[in-house]
């Protein structure tokens, strides 16, 4: 990666806060109608798993106050929209699609803004001029999982660029840089132009980090494309694409990879291509 540390590096605390906001203002907050029954219920099944780590390990009160000062400061670093989308949006996905025949999805993650400029199929998404990166054409039909053209699908892309930083959560880049809707053609075809995304490494500076340093973990994610794909009538397919032969597809730290979102681009003149196409279930 050609990226050199500058004081346009981006910063734990900075990416961490933004993602709160924008989860403040997603309107995705009020939605729970849980009961009594169900809060409380799955309340004590959570302080259940707790209570049987602390009595299998004996934890002790260094430990327990560890914990607590370390849940204070993912609150101060704004992350904890990035600790749940890597350590348990995953396994909500898995049951909230487990009905689905048409494609995979997987996790939205911390970084999706909505309302970015829409263009018609071929499209080149929003980016610098002298934007680093091997270009990437991404081809496809929507259909449905009954074989029906979506004319008209939006297929929404947002990823990160050449040096693994997201446009609105890192200093200095355009506000909609490599993020689009592009809207498919009467036989639900689509294109989009785009530059190829560098393996991304969650935020090291902040409470996520600290806790993947104190493990012995590693930060990294496969470099991948975020989608939302849509049409009427259909469920919002949620997915991401990963490239084949990438060194973190196997141990990606959300744990979001499954083997039918994995690309294997050819080469072209000027850089790769790949086709993909979604099937969408119905709504
Ligand atoms: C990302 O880019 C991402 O996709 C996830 C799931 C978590 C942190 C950063
Ligand atoms: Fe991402």
């Amino acid at each position: 990666m050609s990226h050199q540390v500058t004081d346009l590096e981006p910063s734990a605390a900075a990416s961490g806060n933004a993602a709160t906001d924008l989860f403040r203002q997603s309107g995705k907050t009020g939605g729970a109608t849980a009961s009594t029954e169900r809060v409380s219920l799955l309340a004590n099944e959570v302080l259940a798993a707790v209570y049987e780590t602390v009595r299998k390990h004996e934890v002790t009160y260094e430990e327990f106050n560890a914990l607590k000062a370390w849940l204070i400061q993912v609150g101060e670093d704004g992350e904890w929209p990035l600790f749940l989308d890597v350590w348990v949006e995953h396994v909500i996905e898995e049951v909230a699609t487990s009905g689905r025949t048409g494609s995979k999805g997987t996790i939205e993650g911390p970084y999706y803004v909505p309302n970015a400029p829409q263009q018609a199929t071929p499209a080149t998404l929003p980016m610098r001029d002298d934007e680093p990166g091997t270009p990437l054409v991404l081809r496809g039909t929507v259909t449905g999982t009954d074989g029906t053209a979506q004319a008209g699908a939006h297929v929404e892309i947002w990823h990160a660029d050449d040096d693994g930083f997201y446009s609105q959560f890192a200093p200095g880049l355009p506000q909609w840089n490599l993020r689009g809707i592009v809207v498919a053609d009467e036989q639900g075809n689509y294109e989009i132009n785009t530059v190829q995304p560098a393996p991304y490494q969650i935020p090291t500076g902040g409470s996520c980090g600290n806790l993947i340093t104190a493990a012995g973990w590693h930060a990294w994610r496969p470099a991948h494309l975020h989608l939302k794909v849509s049409a009427p009538g259909r469920q919002l397919l949620t997915a991401q694409l990963y490239f084949e032969g990438d060194s973190y597809l196997s141990n990606d730290i959300a744990s979001a990879v499954k083997p039918e979102l994995i690309l294997r681009p050819t080469p072209t003149d000027s850089g790769r291509e790949v086709t993909y196409d979604f099937l969408l279930d119905p709504a």
